[in-house]
């Protein structure tokens, strides 16, 4: 038995594919926000591109149990409970409650290959758990896509790509192949900051637009932190997103 994985830096990238499994990152910080939202016990989070379509479903729900996270350009949005924080998705917040997410790029690549089999979000943190299930799930075609800034490449989403594969590589008894030059790069990139993962994070231009945005520290600790969570969020419905 041998995996294929490939990686694609954004969306549009992505060929008319249904794979097995596919795995969206955005370490800056959608997919973070998501991992530690469920961790830290939220019942669910579906997604939205569409802001209209969102305010419906979410006031559709129970009003105790549901909270709407919005961002664009890095900033909370208006009207908004949360923005995009993993550091505001705190257990008193978020506990037991649905929530109804858009962010500018991270929920496109969700909504994206929201067709695979399988489909979970990842982000450092939980890197490994991801890394697990994909090997317990025993399938051939592994899509990794990241999310990128609206439409172009991204440094840290393409650095969590290649922790991805290489703990694939080193982890998994099966034949693990490399299917295309952007996961080869994005292997050697994770060689190269592997123990400088805050810096490669703050380095990066979206690092740097949350940085001129205001004081972004501890996102980018929370965002940059390597295996630390056990959660694997994974789309349940089209759409929606809950712990695995
Ligand atoms: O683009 C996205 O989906 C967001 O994660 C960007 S931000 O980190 O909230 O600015």
């Amino acid at each position: 038995m041998i995996i294929n994985l490939t990686y694609y830096h954004v969306a549009k990238d992505v060929p008319e594919i249904n794979p097995d499994i596919a795995v969206v990152i955005d370490v800056l910080r959608a997919t973070t926000t998501i991992s530690w939202a469920l961790e830290n016990g939220a019942d669910s989070i579906q997604i939205f591109e569409d802001l209209d379509l969102l305010k419906n479903s979410a006031f559709n729900w129970d009003v105790n149990k549901r909270l709407m996270l919005g961002e664009r350009g890095g900033k909370k949005l208006e009207g908004f409970d949360l923005g995009n924080s993993p550091l505001s998705v705190t257990k008193e917040t978020v506990q037991g409650k649905r929530l109804f997410m858009s962010t500018t790029n991270g929920t496109k690549s969700l909504k994206k290959v929201q067709n695979a089999k399988h489909l979970f979000a990842m982000g450092l943190p939980n890197r490994k758990a991801v890394a697990e299930k994909i090997i317990s799930l025993n399938c051939e075609n592994v899509l990794i896509l990241g999310s990128g800034w609206e439409g172009s490449y991204s440094l840290e989403d393409s650095l969590a790509a290649g922790a991805l594969a290489n703990y694939l590589k080193t982890n998994c008894d099966l034949v693990v192949n490399i299917s295309n030059d952007e996961l080869q790069a994005a292997i050697a990139l994770w060689n190269y900051w592997q123990n400088d993962i805050l810096r490669c994070l703050k380095t990066a231009t979206h690092g740097k637009r949350l940085t001129s945005l205001g004081d972004y520290e501890d996102d980018f600790k929370s965002c940059s932190q390597l295996d630390c969570l056990d959660v694997v969020p994974a789309q349940v419905e089209r759409g929606v997103i809950r712990a695995s």
